[in-house]
């Protein structure tokens, strides 16, 4: 049975304009199970432990700025294929290249801006997972278990 994880992440400004219910509904009515949430103020240190492969990047410092500009909510989604079905769910990285129908082409326009994190790789998200929740998730079985895998 499929342990898969990914980290998902709200970003500042996905939260101060009011799409974290539509976020989660696009996770959750896709048939992913919710295994950790919470909303919560970030560090400067946990932004750039979180963001660490980009630190040479010429966008690093504006990137943590954002990140610890307002709250985030930081969830673990799990399932088969989570990590790269939820970067389908979540579009291209650039809003303006990303498909309608994605969360970024539904409601982002700059990259800067992009409402939004998914990990990249299972590893990433293990890592991911364990910076932000450690090893707290709930260990749970959804109902819809049977009506989502054959
Ligand atoms: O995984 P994803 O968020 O789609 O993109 P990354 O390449 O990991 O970059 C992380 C984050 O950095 C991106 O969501 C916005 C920001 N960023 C940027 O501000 N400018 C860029 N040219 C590239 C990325
Ligand atoms: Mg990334």
């Amino acid at each position: 049975m499929a342990t898969e994880q990914s980290y998902i992440m709200i970003k500042p400004d996905g939260v101060q304009r009011g799409l974290v219910g539509e976020i989660i509904k696009r996770f959750e009515q896709r048939g992913y199970t919710l295994r950790a949430l919470k909303l919560q103020s970030v560090e400067r240190a946990q932004a750039e432990k979180h963001y660490a492969d980009l630190s040479s990047k010429p966008f690093f410092p504006a990137l943590v700025d954002y990140i610890i500009s307002g709250p985030v909510v930081a969830m673990v989604w799990e399932g088969k294929g989570v990590v790269a079905t939820g970067r389908k769910i979540i579009g291209a990285t650039n809003p303006l290249a990303s498909e309608p129908g994605t969360i970024r082409g539904d409601f982002a326009i700059e990259v800067g801006r992009n409402v939004i994190h998914g990990s990249d790789t299972v590893e990433n998200a293990q890592k991911e997972i364990a910076l932000w929740f450690g090893e707290s998730l709930v260990d749970w079985t959804p109902a819809a278990k049977p009506w989502i895998y054959e």
